[in-house]
């Protein structure tokens, strides 16, 4: 088999996340202050794909170049591929095609996030060499997701929101395919929402007698492209956090659970109750900092409490009335 390559889904609208999303890519939002794109990079990395293209939009592609590089520092070489328009998953994959060549490929949502990482799922389909492999995860509402109908671990069908769903087996956001996907998207018309979907191109390698086969997640999976579900995988990153501080705590705070300060951060009067990590070069100052928040870089807070939330880099709270919880402030 020719060597797997990675694709990285970094383009799209990001219409959910708005506002912040107007002046930054959600890819770049921080979970325990690294970009949820960065934790894409790894994952593949950490499979052995080391070979990767990153969709870019033009709004948002010069950010993501910046942030990610050319890939070295991950120990992968990045290609930046730029689709004009958000015109769906399977447009982006046929956008990549000189990339990708006649490369098996991985393809991976840029704001998606997963426990597990994906080493188990990249070697099961280097052994059975199937057309496609597909990711899935039980889930409550199936009727909210694209969902599979399997016989075995063999794919049979695809449903985008069922209102009777087949199972409770929602897609996540990590695809295995070989080349016969491009033949497959360049058959597809615009679905109802006006993209070329993905799901549908699976539902042709099906149809045509090509096999899909299907692997179920153990760990958790987040699509991180809502507020809510950012603050749940901020939550779910942190609750592995390593303990350790590396800047300068006074005696006058009390510091508690997992707490994470990073390099030239100064805390005083204050109490910091973990899970929660404080970025490089942060000011507390007489404040109280409750669990499950990330504290980016250079961000200043003084006389204000905060918990369960995401502060980016450089933000300032100060002087605050009330306790700020479940936010995200840029
Ligand atoms: P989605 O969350 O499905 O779409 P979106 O980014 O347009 O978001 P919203 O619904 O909030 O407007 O996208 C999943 C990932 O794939 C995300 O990282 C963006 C990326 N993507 C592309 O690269 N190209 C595309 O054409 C689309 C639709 C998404």
């Amino acid at each position: 088999m020719d060597d797997l390559k990675g694709l990285i889904l970094s383009g799209g609208a990001g219409t959910r996340l708005r506002p912040i999303t107007h002046t930054s890519a959600k890819q770049l939002v921080p979970v325990a202050n690294k970009p949820v794109l960065f934790y894409g990079i790894e994952a593949l990395v950490e499979a052995g794909v080391t070979e990767i293209g990153i969709v870019i939009a033009p709004e948002t592609g010069d950010e993501i170049r910046e942030a990610a590089g050319d890939g070295s520092a991950f120990g992968a070489t990045i290609t930046y591929i730029t689709q004009d328009r958000p015109d769906g998953l399977a447009h982006a994959v046929l956008t990549a095609e000189d990339f990708l060549g006649s490369s098996p490929f991985v393809m991976y949502l840029g704001d998606n996030l997963l426990a597990e990482g994906i080493t188990r799922l990249v070697s099961a389909f280097r052994d059975s060499q199937p057309d496609a492999l597909i990711l899935l995860t039980k889930v409550d509402d199936p009727s909210s997701y694209g969902v599979a109908e399997l016989d075995g671990d063999r794919v049979v069908r695809l449903v985008e929101k069922p209102k009777d769903p087949p199972s409770d087996l929602a897609l996540v956001g990590v695809y295995l395919f070989g080349p016969t996907i491009f033949e497959a998207a360049r058959a597809l018309e615009p679905s109802w929402r006006g993209e070329l979907e993905i799901t549908e191109a699976i539902d042709r390698l099906i149809e045509s007698g090509k096999r899909v086969e299907s692997q179920v997640v153990s760990g958790w999976w987040k699509d991180t492209g809502q507020l809510a579900d950012m603050l749940e995988a901020n939550r779910l990153v942190l609750e592995e956090l390593a303990p350790r501080i590396d800047g300068e705590v006074s005696d006058d705070c009390r510091v508690e659970s997992r707490v994470a300060v990073e390099a030239g951060a100064v805390i005083s009067g204050s109490v910091v109750r973990g899970p929660a990590i404080i970025g490089r070069d942060a000011r507390i100052t007489d404040a109280f900092i409750g669990p499950y928040t990330s504290i980016g870089d250079e961000v200043e807070v003084s006389r204000s409490e905060i918990e369960n939330s995401i502060l980016l880099t450089g933000a300032r709270v100060t002087d605050l009335g009330t306790r700020m919880e479940a936010c995200l402030l840029g």
